[in-house]
């Protein structure tokens, strides 16, 4: 590998362009490069919890799907038109924060390029003259595109960056939108400009694997045996488990991070609530199925 790679090196090194050995250069390029890419990796790979606060982006217009020069793990998008700017807003941000135009009911979409477990964000241009008693901040959550959580923050209104947004706990998402609201309902945006700064989110662990368990009883809660669980994750692929003496059963390495569908079937038994839908976000025990009836249905 070596020796091929020094022999193109050779012949490539015979490529002078007026004088400049283009090789080496490109070399001395390629190089750099690389080892950057290497650092980056080595950091996404390790960083659990990332933190975007813009100190280090140039000022001014940003395209939908902006990154920071901070992280490639998330991309800022605006919904209506294209009205991102990093900018340093004073009292509005700390330092370099994140400006969402304008003055519409545009939201601020951060997409993931992986799955994260929390995300919390600083806002600010809480502009008492632009806001009403009781308008909020509005943080939705979605997993591939579906809500999974939603969460509000009543404005102080004093035009400061001075209050955090924090997803709810438990959750799994790999997308985002926030956006000033008023106070009625789920809201209706406001139609003022958004500012947000320390952007702040923890990675889903990519090969965690979780047990599933559970307890299957008769209507007064007497064990079942013999009940057979299946387990189908999104693609269709299917797991089963059966209830042991006492009506227990267990499913262990399940992939967290994904939606299941645990469903329960017994020769003798029928079941209240015989298909749970689970969202695996760590380990999940006592889900459990009882029966309609207390006595085995007659044999057929
Ligand atoms: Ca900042
Ligand atoms: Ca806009
Ligand atoms: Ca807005
Ligand atoms: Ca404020």
């Amino acid at each position: 590998m070596f020796q091929i790679f020094k022999r193109r090196g050779l012949f490539l090194t015979n490529l002078n362009f007026n004088g400049v050995n283009v090789f080496h250069k490109l070399q001395t390029r390629l190089f750099t490069v690389l080892g950057l890419l290497i650092i980056a990796a080595a950091l996404s790979i390790n960083a659990s919890a990332v933190t975007v606060d813009f100190t280090t982006d140039t000022i001014g217009a940003k395209p939908n799907g902006f990154q920071s020069s901070q992280s490639s793990l998330v991309s800022f998008s605006d919904s209506i038109g294209a009205d991102l700017r990093v900018g340093n807003f004073f009292n509005q941000s700390i330092g370099n924060g994140l400006f969402v135009g304008s003055d519409d009911a545009s939201e601020l979409i951060m997409n993931f390029s992986v799955n994260v477990t929390s995300l919390s964000l600083v806002f600010g241009n809480d502009d008492p003259g632009f806001s009403a008693f009781g308008d909020r901040a509005r943080l939705t959550l979605f997993l591939n595109g579906v809500q999974v959580g939603q969460v509000f923050v009543t404005l102080n209104r004093d035009d400061s960056a001075n209050q955090t947004i924090t997803s709810p706990t438990g959750l799994v998402f790999n997308s985002a939108r926030f956006v000033f609201v008023n106070s009625v309902g789920t809201g209706t945006p406001i139609n003022l400009t958004e500012i947000v700064d320390n952007i702040n989110f923890a990675l889903l662990p990519t090969a965690a694997t979780v047990s599933v368990s559970g307890h299957v009883t008769s209507l007064l809660g007497r064990g079942i045996t013999g009940v057979q669980l299946s387990l189908t994750d999104s693609e269709g692929n299917i797991r089963t488990a059966t209830t042991t003496t006492f009506g227990y059963y267990q499913f262990t390495d399940v992939q967290v991070g994904e939606t299941y569908i645990l469903s329960a079937k017994g020769k003798h038994y029928t079941f209240s609530q015989p298909v749970q839908v689970l969202n695996i976000n760590g380990e999940t025990n006592e889900v459990n199925f009882t029966a309609n009836s207390e006595k085995r249905l007659r044999d057929f």
